[in-house]
């Protein structure tokens, strides 16, 4: 799953078309790498950042995904908001990507039980303003595991069943070093469940901190692409990343040394 990040942040601002443009111009460089699934997302998760406005987010991200669907490429809404994901899916998403496992807009599993979208559940505490409040733990894979089966259950009674979910341990959100850590050695346990499985490490801030925390983007994606060829050995069913070519070289790579195919579908 290639990232496509449609925030003011990750893009020059030189207005809203070509913010627009330069993100379709990134999801469609990142299909030609080889990525499956293109992940659009318009509002920023990282530790600190504030909450946008769900009209503002949708503005961002629907004609992007518009266009990435038209160029035929299958698409994911990276949304915490019901209204988002819902006009994402109108406008061709196949999957809600919702990082806090529907827990941050009460309508999110409601609203999308009856669009036939795949939804991620990612395991989530609260909000990045103060996500690290929350990083408390008896035993993190066990915890984590725990909460992410009662967001499936929630899933389900809201009326999407079991096939259309995925379930992602949310590395970095309200997890400190370690329990990144932790949580990767987990992963058996956790695809070991039945739902698919899928892990979002791309150059989050636990792998700068093992390489030193000014390591560059070009050293995180190599160290994110040694982890998405773990993650898979682990059972994952997907992994999201920024350098798609990368990680499809380790991939392909890690699947020669083991005499077997293609990782990737
Ligand atoms: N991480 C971020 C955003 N979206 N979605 C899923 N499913 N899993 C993640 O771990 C995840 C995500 C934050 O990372 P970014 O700011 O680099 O996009």
């Amino acid at each position: 799953m290639g990232i496509v990040n449609v925030t003011p942040d990750s893009f020059s601002d030189g207005g809203r078309y070509l913010h627009h443009e330069a993100a379709i111009a990134h999801g469609l460089r990142l299909r030609a790498d080889g990525a499956d699934i293109l992940d659009i997302g318009g509002e920023s998760t990282r530790p600190g950042a504030d909450r946008v406005d769900p009209s503002v987010e949708a503005d961002r991200v629907v004609p992007v995904i518009r266009a990435l669907v038209a160029a035929g490429a299958p698409v994911s809404i990276d949304t915490m908001n019901a209204s988002t994901a819902l006009a994402a899916v109108a406008a061709g998403a196949r999957i809600v990507n919702d990082v806090s496992g529907g827990l941050a807009d009460p309508d999110m599993l409601p609203a999308v039980a009856s669009t036939g979208a795949d939804v991620v559940l990612g395991h989530w505490r609260g909000p990045s303003a103060d996500m690290y409040a929350h990083a408390e733990y008896g035993d993190v894979t066990r915890d984590v595991m725990a909460e992410l089966l009662a967001r499936v259950e929630a899933a389900g009674s809201a009326g999407i069943p079991p096939a259309r979910l995925l379930i992602d341990p949310g590395i970095g959100f309200g997890k400190k070093g370690t329990q990144n850590w932790e949580l990767l050695r987990g992963l058996p346990q956790l695809a070991g469940r039945g739902t698919r499985v899928l892990v979002g490490a791309s150059r989050k801030r636990f792998l700068a901190d093992a390489l030193g925390a000014d390591a560059s983007d070009e050293r995180r994606d190599a160290a994110t692409a040694v982890t998405s060829v773990l993650a898979a050995r682990a059972g994952a069913w997907g992994v999201r990343v920024h350098d798609v070519a990368a990680t499809l070289d380790a991939l392909r790579i890690a699947s020669l040394w083991d005499g077997g195919g293609r990782w990737s579908t």
